[in-house]
């Protein structure tokens, strides 16, 4: 395990592999890595990108992941829930180009399949954010699929949000627009050769112009990733969506934020954990969970009685 550790520190690309793999399982390794390395995160940029199916996400993160690389950042990415170029079922083209990113030694790419699961997504991303952080990673690049409440939970773990829409999108924009349209910091018309790119950036332009904002005008940047066009204006916004997170102070806010969040998910996890573990040893509380699955106990007293229990016991079992 410290050999593991001290190769991570040593910014061996293997090691890092390893212990996200780790961390993505929740295997106590992997909380020792969380734990080893705690105190070296919050350096990163890290960039939500998101949109509706097929927009070019992963066409777009390709490119601007090549462009940082290739200017000698470390980069890396998560793709959650991936369903194209990172996992597969994808185009050829698709898979040679992001093949060619995973070949510069500075570019890392994971991808955390969570279909079918429940819950903890937005965990184990904040978990290999941290872990690709105090790797030593300039930029992390999380792309999602933007549709439901677990991309909303991932965004909220970036510095920069990136909407990518396509030309035409009076609908899509219709129902993205709970919600993530507010939390987008940067927004994206790709495949700007197809007919009506013009007339979505301006559509955009307009509503954002109701908007006021404090400081930050929200950029529309249009963009042909197949070919790699406006990909250094998208990259420009990025950089400079970061110096005003600086400036303003937002960039310590947002990190302070998070380590709340992540006490408090920590501290939901060791509680939990041990409330199910006195209910497998105690017959009282089991019958207590029994009495409140029946219906005869309502769920609320049996909480207080348990949490006072607990607290009684000096939190042993
Ligand atoms: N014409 C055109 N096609 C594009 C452009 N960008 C991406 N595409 C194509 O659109 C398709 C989807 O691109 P992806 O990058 O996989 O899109 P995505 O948003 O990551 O898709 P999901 O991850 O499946 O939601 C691919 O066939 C791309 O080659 C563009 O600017 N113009
Ligand atoms: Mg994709």
């Amino acid at each position: 395990m410290q050999e593991l550790l001290s190769r991570f520190d040593g910014r061996d690309p293997v090691a890092l592999g390893r212990l996200l793999k780790e961390v993505e399982n929740g295997t106590p390794l992997g909380q020792e890595a969380l734990r080893h390395t705690a105190p070296r995160h919050g350096c990163a940029h890290v960039v939500g990108i998101t949109g509706p199916p097929g927009a070019g996400k992963s066409t777009l993160t390709g490119r601007l992941c090549k462009q940082w690389a290739e200017a000698g950042l470390e980069v890396g990415i998560v793709c959650v829930d991936p369903t194209s170029p990172f996992s597969g079922g994808a185009l050829l083209g698709d898979r040679i180009r992001m093949l060619e990113l995973s070949s510069y030694p500075n570019v890392f790419i994971k991808s955390l399949a969570t279909r079918g699961s429940l819950g903890g997504t937005a965990a184990s991303t904040a978990d290999i954010i941290q872990l690709m952080d105090a790797y030593g990673k300039d930029v992390v690049v999380v792309e999602t699929v933007g549709v439901g409440q677990v991309e909303f939970d991932v965004m909220d773990l970036s510095d920069t949000v990136v909407l990518v829409n396509v030309p035409g999108l009076g609908d899509s924009i219709q129902t993205l627009k709970a919600g993530i349209m507010e939390i987008a910091d940067i927004f994206v018309i790709n495949q700007a050769d197809r007919p009506g790119a013009d007339d979505s950036v301006r559509d955009l332009q307009r509503m954002l112009a109701d908007r006021q904002g404090a400081g930050w005008l929200w950029p529309v940047v249009k963009t042909v990733a197949t070919r790699g066009e406006g990909i250094h204006r998208l990259a420009e916004a990025i950089e400079n969506h970061r110096a005003y997170l600086k400036r303003e102070q937002l960039w310590d806010e947002k990190r302070r934020r998070r380590n709340r969040q992540r006490l408090m998910r920590e501290m939901d996890r060791l509680f939990r954990q041990h409330v199910l573990t006195r209910i497998q040893m105690n017959e009282t509380d089991r019958g207590l969970l029994e009495a409140v699955e029946r219906g005869s106990q309502d769920p609320f007293s049996a909480a207080r009685y348990l949490f006072q229990e607990i607290v009684n016991q000096g939190g042993q079992p």
